[in-house]
C-alpha cells in the first residue's frame, strides 16, 4: 500500500493518533502538501461520504473519520497554506438564533472541509449579524444556515431581510439545511439552495461555485 493509501485508510476508519505517522513519512517521501490533502484526506473522507448516503456507516463513524481528516489537516496546514493551495470556495456556516443543535451543521462544515472548501464555523444561536459581518470579513461566498427547530428555521428568513436590507444579497449564495427545513421553504423565504445532507450540500456547492 502507498503512503497516500494508508493516509487514506487512516481517515476511513477513523485513526485519528495513527495519521501522524504516515503524514511525515509522505511528507520525507517528498509528497506535497497537495497530493496529501487529495490524495489521503479528501480521498478518505469521500470514500465515507459514499458509504453514508448508502446507509452503510453512520454518524458516529462520519464524525471519527472527520476527526481523523481534521488531525491530518492540522498537520499539514501551514505547508498548504505556504504552497498557495486555492480552496474551492470560502464558507461561512452557523445554527440560527435560539437554535443549539450543531450535530448536523458539524457534519457539513466537516465534509465540507474535507472537500478542499474553507469553511468558518460560527457556531450555534447565531444572529444575523454575526453571518453577515463574518461573510463580509472572510470574503465568504457562500453562507450556510442550520436549523433544527420548527421555532428557529424562521430565523434564516430574518437573516436573508438583513443581507437585502444591506443591499448585499447577490454577494453570497445562501445555502439552508437542517431536519425540517425544505427546497419549497427555502424558496419561500428567499434562499438559494438546500440540500437534505451534508454529502449533498458538498455536491452542490461543487457545483455552483
Ligand atoms: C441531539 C438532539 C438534541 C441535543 C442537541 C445536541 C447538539 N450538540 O446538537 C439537545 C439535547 C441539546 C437538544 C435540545 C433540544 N431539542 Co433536540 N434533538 C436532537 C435530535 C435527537 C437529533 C438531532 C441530530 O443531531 N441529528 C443528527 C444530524 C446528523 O442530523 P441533522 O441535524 O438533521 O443534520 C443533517 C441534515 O439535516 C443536514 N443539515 C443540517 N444542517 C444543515 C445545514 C446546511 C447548510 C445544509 C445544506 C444541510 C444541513 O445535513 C446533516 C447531515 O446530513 C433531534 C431528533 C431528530 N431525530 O432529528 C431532536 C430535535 C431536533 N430536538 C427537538 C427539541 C424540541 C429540542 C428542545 C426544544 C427540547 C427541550 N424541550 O429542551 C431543545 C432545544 C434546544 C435549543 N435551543 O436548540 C425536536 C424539534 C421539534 C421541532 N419540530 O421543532 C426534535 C426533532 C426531537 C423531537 N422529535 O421532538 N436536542
Amino acid at each position: 500500500m502507498s503512503i497516500l493509501e494508508t493516509i487514506k485508510e487512516c481517515v476511513i476508519n477513523g485513526k485519528m493518533k495513527e495519521i501522524q505517522e504516515p503524514i511525515t513519512k509522505a511528507k520525507e517521501e517528498g509528497y506535497s502538501a497537495k497530493d496529501i490533502l487529495n490524495e489521503g484526506l479528501i480521498a478518505g473522507m469521500e470514500v465515507i461520504g459514499k458509504e453514508w448516503e448508502k446507509g452503510e456507516v453512520f454518524v458516529p463513524e462520519v464524525l471519527i473519520a472527520a476527526r481523523a481528516l481534521n488531525k491530518g489537516l492540522d498537520l499539514i496546514e501551514d505547508d498548504l497554506v505556504a504552497s498557495g493551495v486555492e480552496y474551492k470556495g470560502t464558507v461561512v456556516i452557523g445554527t440560527v438564533k435560539g437554535d443549539l443543535h450543531d450535530i448536523g451543521k458539524n457534519l457539513v462544515a466537516l465534509m465540507l472541509k474535507g472537500a478542499g472548501f474553507k469553511v468558518i464555523d460560527i457556531g450555534v444561536d447565531c444572529k444575523a449579524e454575526t453571518f453577515i459581518e463574518t461573510a463580509l470579513k472572510e470574503e465568504a461566498d457562500v453562507i450556510a444556515m442550520s436549523s433544527l427547530l420548527t421555532t428557529t428555521m424562521m430565523y434564516m428568513q430574518t437573516v436573508i431581510d438583513e443581507l437585502k436590507e444591506k443591499g448585499l444579497r447577490d454577494k453570497f449564495k445562501v445555502i439552508c439545511g437542517g431536519a425540517p427545513v425544505t427546497d419549497e421553504f427555502v424558496k419561500k423565504v428567499g434562499g438559494d439552495f438546500y440540500t437534505s445532507d451534508a454529502v449533498k450540500a458538498v455536491d452542490l456547492l461543487k457545483q455552483v461555485l
